[in-house]
C-alpha cells in the first residue's frame, strides 16, 4: 500500500500571535508546511469545518486531522515530531513549570493588552499599570524557577516559553508606536524587555514576526486613532 505523505497545513492570520507560535515551532523543527491565510471577517468553510467550536485560527491540519488551540498544537508538534530540537525539557517537573508559566502568559498577560487598546485617559493608565504588574510577576517567577537556564540568549535554542513569548515579541513596539506612548515601563520591566529584544533578534523569530509598519497600520485600522 502506498504510504500516506506527511501533509501539514497551517490555517492562520498574519497579525495573530497564536498563529506565529505555531509557525515558529514548525520552522524550528524543520517541518515543511503549507500556510493558508484566513480572512477572519469572512471565515472559510475550511476553518469552520475544522474548528467548529471556537472558529478561530490557528488550526493545524496534519494529514487532514485538525488540531485547534495554539498551546495544544505546540504540544502536538513536540509529540509527533519528537526529534531535536525539543521544545520541552526532559524532566517532568521542569516541563510542569514551563507549562505553568506558558499558561500564565496566555491567560494573564495576553488578555491584559486589549483593555489598553480600547480605553483612553485614566482608564488606559490603569490598564497599563495592570499589564506591568502582571509582567513583573511573570518575569520574577520565571527567573526564580529557571535560574541559569533563563532567559533565552543568543546562541541558545528556543524552548516552549520562548516560542510563546517570542511570538508576541514585536507587539509592544507596535503598540508603543500605535499609541504614541511607552506601554511596558523600562524602569519596572527592563529585564523582560531585554528578553523580548533578544528573542526578536533570533533569526527564526525575525523571519516569522509580522512586519512592524504593516502591524502598526493594522492596529490603527482596527482600533481607530489611538491617542
Ligand atoms: N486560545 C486560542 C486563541 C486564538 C485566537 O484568539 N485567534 C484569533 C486570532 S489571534 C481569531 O481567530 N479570532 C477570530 C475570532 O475571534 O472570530 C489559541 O491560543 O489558539
Amino acid at each position: 500500500m502506498e504510504e500516506k505523505t506527511n501533509q501539514v497545513v497551517l490555517l492562520g492570520a498574519w497579525p495573530s500571535g497564536p498563529c506565529t507560535r505555531v509557525a515558529l515551532a514548525l520552522k524550528l523543527k524543520g517541518i515543511p508546511y503549507k500556510y493558508v491565510e484566513e480572512d477572519l471577517t469572512n471565515k472559510s468553510e475550511l476553518l469552520l469545518k475544522n474548528n467548529p467550536i471556537h472558529k478561530k485560527v490557528p488550526v493545524l491540519l496534519h494529514n487532514d486531522k485538525a488540531i485547534a488551540e495554539s498551546l495544544v498544537i505546540l504540544e502536538y508538534i513536540e509529540e509527533t515530531w519528537s526529534h531535536t530540537p525539543n521544545i520541552l525539557p526532559c524532566d517532568p517537573y521542569q516541563r510542569a513549570k514551563v507549562r505553568f508559566w506558558v499558561n500564565y502568559f496566555d491567560q494573564k498577560i495576553c488578555p491584559a493588552i486589549n483593555p489598553i487598546l480600547i480605553s483612553r485617559a485614566e482608564e488606559r493608565k490603569k490598564a497599563i499599570e495592570n499589564l506591568n504588574e502582571m509582567i513583573k510577576v511573570f518575569y520574577e517567577g520565571v527567573k526564580k524557577d529557571f535560574r541559569e537556564e533563563f532567559p533565552y540568549c543568543k546562541g541558545k535554542c528556543l524552548g516552549l516559553l520562548d516560542i510563546v513569548v517570542g511570538a508576541h515579541a514585536g507587539n509592544y513596539k507596535v503598540i508603543n508606536d500605535a499609541l504614541g506612548m511607552e506601554v511596558i515601563h523600562t524602569q519596572i520591566n527592563s529585564q523582560f524587555l531585554s528578553w523580548m529584544d533578544a528573542l526578536r533578534e533570533h533569526p527564526l523569530v525575525k523571519d516569522t514576526l509580522p512586519p512592524h509598519d504593516k502591524f502598526v497600520a493594522k492596529f490603527i485600522e482596527k482600533f481607530g486613532p489611538m491617542n
